[in-house]
């Protein structure tokens, strides 16, 4: 194929507009939002509708092009980067951001897949109504890429992550063929639930342009509140406690190590602890009442002094204005800015049983310690759904570029481990390129050839997303 001509058979579908080929215009489309992959692309495409995303593939697939759909590009595992070879086409979706329809009644609303995050959430609220998915790349990450990596996030306790949100897709198939899944029902047993087949699969199925998703009744009433204890024992105690206690109210309960605070409150300028000192651990969470006349904050309050008087909590701070809660927030939000300000870490996004928790994080800390003496742990996460990021930074005797390069032997203690005590090595971020060979170590063979059954059977010249996930 003359790929010379592609970029403007490309623009004939999108305008020439929407077509980017000079490198000084496709590299930010070409870098991860952590910096660690740098592809080059042919062209970054956007399209502007379902029909013409339907158009590109199309060319793509008679060209036998590789296509790399695009979102907000906040991947954390390199999974919408293209890789170096300058052959394949960046498909990026950020103009189709339309929320199409929202049914107040229904509880569902219909949104284009380039839709951020938080524009989606705000349409909600406008509607009074909750989409329930939050995350700290709300502001940029969009629909599509919240879908295709069944993002999770910090409310997944109370909603589910992005699986559990999602009535309807629309997709475009590596043929160029759309499918229009778009069904706004609760109850559909027709056959194989085909959606969720895209849902988690990074783009290496066809290309998400189109959703139905849940809505839910916005709450009305909230607390906030920080909690400082001396264990991670003692933070699944607190859970169990107020699990009990609140119910379906509790919609969040968030885990920051004492390094997190330190790094967190180093780095952000503004980001302040409440606390006059850190403490081993420290949880962030929240309840939620969609009943106005709800006193939550005294729910709050009982619940947590009740947690004092047993010992289980050391320190509490209850939110006593909305300021002061964003400023709780502020404190997990900024996490993952945080650690790119302090250096590099070898990322984990793993999840275990909850009740294992705190065995995992001794183990971990044991075997990392063993094998790199001194090493630092900046771990944290959504310990409601016994996810956590447990990152790794080099020790203070070994230089950071040292470290790094001892990674696979980083992953290896981690993930042995995790998978130990019956985890995942990716609870919420997906594979990528990052996790891509390390999977094949902890999914059996069988899972792994029905993967790649699947991907053959809709993607039989593997344009979609080629070397990310399998
Ligand atoms: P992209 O990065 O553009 O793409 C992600 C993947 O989806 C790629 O494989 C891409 O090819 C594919 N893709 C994108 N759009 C489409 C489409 N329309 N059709 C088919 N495939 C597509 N993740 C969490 O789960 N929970 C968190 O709490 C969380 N916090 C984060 C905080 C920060 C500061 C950052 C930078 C990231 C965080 N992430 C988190 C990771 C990331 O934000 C999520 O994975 C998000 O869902 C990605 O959305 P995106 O639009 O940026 O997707
Ligand atoms: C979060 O929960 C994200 O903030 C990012 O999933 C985690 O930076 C990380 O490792
Ligand atoms: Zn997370």
């Amino acid at each position: 194929m003359d790929v010379s001509t592609l970029p403007h058979r490309l623009a004939r579908i999108v305008g020439p507009a929407n077509v980017l080929t000079a490198e000084s215009d496709t590299t930010p489309y070409a870098t991860d939002w952590r910096r660690r992959y740098f592809g080059r692309a042919l062209a970054v495409v956007k399209p502007g509708s379902s029909e013409e995303v339907a158009a590109v593939v199309r060319l793509c697939a008679e060209t036998g092009t590789a296509i790399v759909p695009q979102g907000g590009n906040t991947s954390l595992c390199g999974g919408a980067t293209p890789d170096g070879s300058g052959t394949q086409v960046v498909v990026n979706l950020s103009r189709m951001n339309r929320v199409r329809a929202l049914d107040a009644v229904n509880n569902t609303v219909t949104v284009e897949a380039g839709c951020i995050l938080a524009r989606l959430q705000t349409a909600a609220e406008a509607a009074d109504r909750l989409f329930p998915l939050s995350l700290a790349a709300e502001g940029s990450c969009e629909i599509g890429g919240n879908l295709s990596t069944n993002a999770g996030g910090v409310q997944v306790l109370r909603y589910g992550n992005m699986r559990d949100l999602v009535l309807g897709l629309e997709v475009v198939l590596p043929s160029g063929e759309l499918w229009d899944g778009l069904r706004t029902l609760r109850k559909d047993n027709t056959g194989y639930d085909l959606k969720q087949l895209f849902i988690g699969a990074e783009g290496t199925l066809g290309i998400i342009t189109a959703a139905v998703l849940k809505l839910f009744p916005r709450p009305r009433a909230q607390a906030t509140a920080f909690v400082g204890l001396d264990s991670t024992r003692d933070a699944l105690a607190l859970l169990t406690h107020m699990q009990s206690r609140c119910g379906d109210r509790l919609t969040a309960f968030e885990l920051l190590s004492a390094t997190c605070v330190e790094i967190v409150t180093r780095h952000m300028p503004g980001v302040q602890s409440p606390f006059a000192r850190i403490h081993a651990q420290h949880v962030l969470l929240e309840l939620s009442d969609t009943d106005a006349a709800s006193n939550v904050r005294d729910v709050m309050e009982a619940a947590l002094a009740e947690a004092m008087e047993r010992g289980i909590a050391r320190d509490v701070v209850v939110a006593t204005s909305e300021a002061q809660a964003q400023g709780l927030w502020a404190l997990r939000e900024n996490m993952t800015e945080a650690q790119m300000r302090e250096g590099r870490q070898v990322k984990h996004d793993v999840s275990v049983p909850i009740s294992s928790i705190p065995e995992f994080v001794d183990a971990a800390r044991a075997a990392l310690d063993q094998a790199f003496r001194g090493v630092r742990v900046i771990g944290f996460g959504h310990l409601g759904d016994g996810n956590l990021h447990y990152n790794v930074a080099s020790p203070p005797t070994m230089t950071e570029e040292a470290f790094m390069a001892r990674m696979p032997e980083v992953n290896r203690i981690v993930h042995d481990l995790v998978v130990r005590f019956g985890g995942s090595i990716s609870a919420e971020h997906g594979l990528g390129v990052y996790k891509r060979d390390e999977i094949l170590r902890y999914k059996s063979p069988l899972e792994m050839g029905l993967m790649r059954q699947i991907k053959r059977a809709i993607d039989p010249l593997g344009i979609m997303n080629p070397g990310k996930v399998i």
